[in-house]
């Protein structure tokens, strides 16, 4: 197992709310993640644009793009062994229907409000980890800091 670095976002409408800001960042703790990087801020509509470029043209685009620039958000890098599909598999499934009924315990599960307000976001494989940390921390070096920072992880 290696020791990874994965970005995670506390979206609008759980910033909103500051329990469940609490919250997410106890569970962040509680799952022996690494904090190496957390940051608030609030997107501009390009922002959002450009970060879910992949997803334009489809039926959601415009009600993503106006929600992920709605309010403020947190956006972390996370370090811990597997860190990538371990979020994930915390946030749960992305439609509500099926967080709620599969995994009612999992984060989307227990504060997810609808498919668009789901609460978190995870990156989902090493290259858009990779991206998504840049996009967010545009000065931050992975390689730097894994050759720098990575001793202090292990035990
Ligand atoms: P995930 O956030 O689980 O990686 P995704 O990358 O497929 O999911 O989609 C990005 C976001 O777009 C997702 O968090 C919420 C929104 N979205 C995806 N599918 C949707 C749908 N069927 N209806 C409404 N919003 C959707
Ligand atoms: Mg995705």
């Amino acid at each position: 197992k290696v020791l990874q670095l994965t970005l995670a976002v506390i979206k609008p409408d759980a910033v909103a709310h500051p329990l469940m800001l609490e919250a997410l960042h106890q569970i962040i703790l509680d799952n022996n993640f690494g904090i190496v990087k957390c940051k608030d801020l609030v997107w501009r509509r390009q922002d959002s644009e450009r970060f879910y470029a992949e997803h334009s043209g489809r039926f959601f685009y415009q009600r993503l793009v106006e929600f992920m620039s709605s309010g403020p958000m947190r956006a972390y890098i996370l370090a811990r062994e597997d860190a990538i599909s371990y979020w994930r598999e915390l946030m749960g499934p992305t439609k509500v229907f099926r967080a709620r009924f599969n995994s009612p315990a999992s984060i989307r599960g227990q504060f997810g409000l609808t498919d668009t307000r789901n609460t978190t976001h995870g990156s989902d494989s090493l290259e858009s980890a990779q991206r998504e940390i840049t996009f967010f921390f545009p000065d931050f070096c992975a390689d730097e800091w894994m050759k720098k920072e990575e001793p202090l992880f292990r035990s």
